[in-house]
């Protein structure tokens, strides 16, 4: 059994097994470098060669304990017909989405169009012995994106987004299925775990949470807990909700923001593992401020199952040699 699920499955504390969310991508040379001659992300996602290839990039350079697969929770709406782009400096714009072919897009439809991610976690599994990670995101966060058809960073309207009822409830029951039936898939093709990424989840009001992110979430846990891959959990930004979270949905581990106290969710937690919750920005800092903030999250969780990870993905700034020393002290933990 390799690291990550030793530490999941086993809850076994006596080593932390450390990756990072977006360790492959814009902070490394060798990923601009492959990404400027192909302009076309969503195409990029799909070429199973240098999709592979770039999923092992970090790991050529660092001791990390992982590979995730490169490919991008917006390949759903695609899959279910939404035109995808992501113009540079802008993030990603959807199309217009059309109500009845979302909802008559079937399973088989979507495999067509998703067979080149499955031959990605196939060809990364032959090449490394490390853990593979598949991902998607959560219906939550897929939903915004595909009712806002832009990032809720530049401008959100929950009002405006939960506004028709019947089609919210329609589209997430859809999504519940489609994206159950993508970790299914990808744990068939050598997927060892599965990270579920509710990015959006801070958005929804508290009184909201368990409609539109607990619900969802459970049932899919509920459709893939047979075919036994762990499954992480990234509720981004649910704050004093982490706790409920835990008890309601009971995910195999739990992945934490930064603004996660994290003495307060070791107690809450109820022994599930718990990954992450250092703040990207840190590693811009200097490097007695970075060891600094890395051995405070190494030492609450000593002797609590814990997987060394950011709260929240690697920033575009940060240097590649910050990633190698991070690792350098995880490694060096006693
Ligand atoms: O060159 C570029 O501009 C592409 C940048 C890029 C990359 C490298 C995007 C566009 N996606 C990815 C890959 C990616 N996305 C991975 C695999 C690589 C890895 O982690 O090592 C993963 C796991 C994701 C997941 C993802 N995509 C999330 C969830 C995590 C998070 O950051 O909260 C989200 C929200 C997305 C949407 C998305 N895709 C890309 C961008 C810039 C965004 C965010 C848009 C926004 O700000 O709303």
């Amino acid at each position: 059994m390799n690291k990550l699920s030793e530490c999941i499955i086993n809850k076994n504390s006596s080593f932390i097994p450390i990756w990072f969310m977006r360790q492959a991508g814009r902070y490394l040379p060798e990923f601009r470098e492959i990404r400027k001659k192909n302009i076309d992300f969503i195409k990029l996602c799909l070429n199973s060669d240098l999709a592979s290839k770039i999923t092992l990039q970090p790991l050529k350079r660092f001791d990390l304990d992982a590979a995730i697969i490169f490919s991008d929770i917006l390949m759903i709406p695609y899959g279910l017909g939404q035109k995808v782009e992501f113009k540079k400096g802008e993030g990603p714009i959807l199309g217009k989405y059309n109500e009845k072919k979302i909802l008559i897009t079937q399973e088989a439809d979507v495999i067509k169009k998703f067979k080149p991610i499955y031959k990605i976690i196939k060809k990364v599994k032959n090449k490394t012995k490390k853990n593979v990670i598949g991902f998607t995101g959560a219906p939550w966060t897929l939903l915004v994106y595909m009712l806002n058809k832009e990032s809720p960073k530049k401008n959100f309207d929950f009002n405006f987004i939960t506004k028709d009822k019947l089609l919210v409830k329609k589209l997430l029951e859809k999504l519940v299925s489609t994206v159950a039936f993508h970790i299914t898939k990808q744990i068939e093709a050598g997927a060892d775990v599965i990270q579920i990424f509710d990015s959006w989840a801070g958005l929804l009001p508290k009184k909201d949470l368990t409609e539109y992110c607990f619900n969802p979430t459970l049932e899919i846990l509920k459709r893939v807990k047979k075919f036994g891959a762990p499954i992480i959990c990234f509720p981004k930004g649910i704050k004093e909700s982490y706790s409920d979270f835990c008890s309601i949905v009971k995910p195999d581990c739990i992945s934490i923001d930064y603004e996660v106290d994290p003495l307060w969710i070791k107690k809450e937690a109820n022994g599930i593992p718990i990954q992450g919750g250092l703040d990207p920005k840190i590693l811009l800092k200097d490097r007695a401020g970075i060891k600094k903030e890395v051995e405070k999250y190494l030492n609450i969780f000593s002797g609590y199952p814990y997987i060394f990870n950011l709260g929240h993905g690697v920033l575009p700034e940060t240097k590649p040699e910050t990633i190698e020393y991070v690792t350098n002290i995880v490694r060096n933990k006693k």
